[in-house]
């Protein structure tokens, strides 16, 4: 078992030679549930074996806050996998890179193009509007029939980001968004999946199906990725900057030209190409799959969606379309997104972290180099904390008048904390409240009505996935013959 400094020992699960825990965790698809369960037996905090990687388990707020905030820097590592080697090139991205300057090079450099290009900026906000607007178009047209939003919702998501990284973006039915949309997937049900090849990483040599589907997803990807630096670079000047991939490349000029770059912080093509995959991966994947959680959870209570559409019809009317500054005249709506990200967090086990130095959660002493998975599920869903975590109300977010959101419980990390905080969240609320707020002010979203109410039940992965399911987009009444402009 481990040492550290701390003073006591972690309650571990049962542990075989080689396979470690895994005989406990097999079998098991839905591992945040797992984990999530396996409270009643080891306590909220515990430990495991992946093959012969420790990993400690953390389910309750308060150790999450330790690790994240008060330790932030003792836990900041993270760990590396084949599978997010593949996908960042050895960690030259920022996600699955390891703590260091050039990881803390990069985050800066992109947190200034997106101030830059993003928050705050009144182009953002017409661009999510021509996406929203566009999105709204397609819901008209296919008005009253079964549809299947995802990838209407995936196209207005993905648009948003092609413009902010590379100035772009894709038509309904373009080929190469097609294309995207496909690799994608394949990388969202592979990437990061503890396989086997993660455990045990010498079993590479054998023929794996998941593996092989996540590299051909990658040569996809890195073919797309990489054409857009070429188009990048030659038509770069250093006078304009367009978009992120110019941002990036400005910064690298300048430090060409200030030679010779200080020692480890050196960015390669390899860095620039990995960090915009990682901001375009982040920036589609995440934002869509809350969009889709919420327009799920609006099927499934539709006095929900009747408030929110009673708050817009009052605040905004009809003679106009929402803008970012009607954030504060919609609580209720802003309740709502906070809400689905409680109930059903993107990223439930967060990205694992890994300890730099030995230390300690609570009274327990862990190791140098342990892997700390963070249960997000477990935070947002503990009774002590929320009134029936399964029950999806909005209104515990609101004050007394229900004029103001706040969260009524410190159990609530939907973007992680601290030092390896998410990069997007201004980004990603930005772009929910626009995309939300212009369908709801048009539409009323059912359920098709010979069909059953879809699952509830997400797909355990690098994001919480939803299954599939189609909606109806009725035209609301005041719409029918009216038109804004
Ligand atoms: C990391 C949540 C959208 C970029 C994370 C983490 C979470 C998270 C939980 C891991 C924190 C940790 O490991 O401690 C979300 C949610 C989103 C969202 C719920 C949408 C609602 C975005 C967007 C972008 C983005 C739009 C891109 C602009 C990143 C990056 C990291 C990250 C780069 C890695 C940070 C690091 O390791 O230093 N996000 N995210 N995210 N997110 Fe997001
Ligand atoms: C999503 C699929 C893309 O093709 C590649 C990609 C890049 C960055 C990843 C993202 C995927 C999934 C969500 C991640 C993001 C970095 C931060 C974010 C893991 C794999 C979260 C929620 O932590």
């Amino acid at each position: 078992g481990p040492t550290g400094t701390g003073t006591g020992r972690l309650r571990s699960l049962p542990a075989l030679p080689l396979v470690g825990s895994l005989l406990q965790l097999a079998g098991h698809p839905q591992l945040h549930l797992r984990l999530w369960r396996l409270q009643g037996r080891y306590g909220s905090l515990y430990g495991l074996w992946m093959g012969s990687h420790y990993v400690v388990v953390v389910n309750s707020y308060q150790h999450a806050r330790e690790v994240l905030l008060k330790k932030g820097k003792a836990f900041a590592g993270r760990p590396r996998t084949v599978t997010t080697d593949l996908l960042s090139r050895g960690g030259k991205d920022i996600a699955f890179a390891s703590y260091g300057p050039l990881w803390k090079f990069q985050r800066k450099l992109v947190h200034a193009a997106l101030s830059m290009f993003g928050e705050g900026s009144v182009a953002l906000e017409k661009i999510i509007s021509r996406e929203a607007a566009s999105l709204c178009e397609t819901l008209g047209a296919a008005q009253d029939m079964a549809l299947d939003m995802a990838p209407e919702l995936t196209r207005a998501v993905t648009n948003v980001v092609c413009s902010l990284c590379f100035n772009s973006s894709y038509r309904r039915g373009d080929p190469e968004f097609e294309a995207m949309l496909e690799y994608s997937q394949g990388i969202v049900d592979t990437v990061a999946k503890e396989s086997l090849v993660d455990i045990f990483p010498w079993l590479q040599i054998f023929p794996n199906k998941d593996l092989a589907l996540l590299k051909r997803c990658l040569k996809v990807r890195d073919q797309l990725l990489q054409q857009k630096f070429t188009e990048h670079k030659e038509a770069f000047c250093g006078d304009t900057v367009r978009d992120l991939m110019d941002a990036l490349l400005q910064v690298r000029l300048n430090a060409e030209n200030n030679s010779p770059p200080e020692p480890g912080l050196e960015l390669t093509d390899d860095h620039l190409l990995m960090t915009v995959g990682d901001i375009f991966g982040a920036g589609v994947e995440t934002t869509t799959t809350v969009l889709k959680w919420a327009v799920l959870y609006l099927l499934h209570y539709p006095e929900v969606q009747k408030k929110i559409q009673e708050e817009m019809d009052q605040k905004i009317g009809l003679a106009r379309h929402p803008h970012l500054s009607d954030r504060p005249l919609l609580p209720y709506l802003e309740a709502t997104i906070s809400e689905v990200l409680r109930i059903r967090p993107v990223s439930p086990l967060l990205i694992p972290h890994v300890s730099l130095a030995d230390t300690s959660i609570g009274e327990y002493s862990i190791p140098k180099g342990a892997r700390v998975v963070i249960n997000l599920w477990s935070v947002h869903h503990d009774e002590k904390e929320w009134d029936k975590p399964e029950e999806f109300n909005p209104g515990r977010f609101l004050d007394e008048q229900g004029q103001h959101i706040h969260s009524p419980s410190p159990s609530y990390l939907p973007f992680g904390a601290g030092i390896r905080v998410c990069l997007g969240e201004v980004l990603a609320k930005m772009e929910l409240f626009l995309f939300l707020a212009w369908v709801l002010q048009r539409f009323t979203l059912e359920c098709p009505q010979d069909q059953p109410l879809p699952s509830l039940e997400g797909k355990f992965g690098v994001v919480l996935q939803v299954q599939k399911f189609r909606v109806k987009a009725r035209l609301r009444e005041a719409w029918r013959g009216e038109m804004v402009g």
